[in-house]
């Protein structure tokens, strides 16, 4: 990909991770600049945000159980994968869980060449940092492009700084 999203103006990005993570929260605060009671999402939120030259459409899929079939689905034309996950959460098995599916998303064929960019959320009340991170989610064994970044509900910043990236890349 890398090279194709420098002439595209019009960007797809896939939000996953799993529920709680904050995936709902981040798009309304970027969309609404509001922070929003969610509810867990049954299907999908889509928004398109424009920045700078570029429209970036976001997808939030819904994380239960039942939509995960679903999700090959919206891989086609998609130009990035954000995967949140919650650096507030230390339980073994959330890690767990959330590793197997971040390696799982970069061993897809389908979506091989996409970057993936990792969101280590809620850093406003982290018990985790960036390289304890990488290191229990085992990122370093990536193999593609992926990137990580801090961002919180409070600092619209952080997010901002996201959707900067995936302009820029
Ligand atoms: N402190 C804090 N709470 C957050 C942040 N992002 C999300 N939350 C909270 O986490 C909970 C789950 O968020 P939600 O957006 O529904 O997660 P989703 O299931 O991934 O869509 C909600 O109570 C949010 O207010 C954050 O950056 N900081
Ligand atoms: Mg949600």
């Amino acid at each position: 990909m890398g090279s194709c999203c420098s002439f595209k103006t019009s960007l797809r990005v896939l939000l996953r991770g799993l529920d709680a993570s904050g995936k709902t929260s981040i798009l309304y605060k970027l969309f609404l600049n509001e922070i929003v009671n969610t509810i867990p999402t049954i299907g999908f939120n889509v928004e398109t945000f424009k920045h700078k030259r570029h429209r970036v459409t976001f997808w939030d899929i819904g994380g239960s159980h039942n939509m995960r079939s679903l999700w090959f689905h919206y891989y086609q034309n998609t130009d990035f994968i954000i995967y949140v996950v919650d650096s507030s959460e230390t339980a073994q098995y959330r890690i767990n869980e959330a590793k197997e599916e971040i390696h799982e998303i970069s061993n897809n064929n389908l979506i091989k060449d996409l970057p993936l960019i990792i969101l280590a959320n809620k850093s406003d009340i982290r018990k985790l940092s960036n390289e304890e991170i990488i290191d229990l989610y085992n990122l370093d064994s990536i193999g593609r492009v992926w990137k990580i970044f801090s961002t919180s509900i409070y600092d619209k910043e952080s997010i901002i700084n996201v959707v900067d990236w995936i302009c820029t890349v």
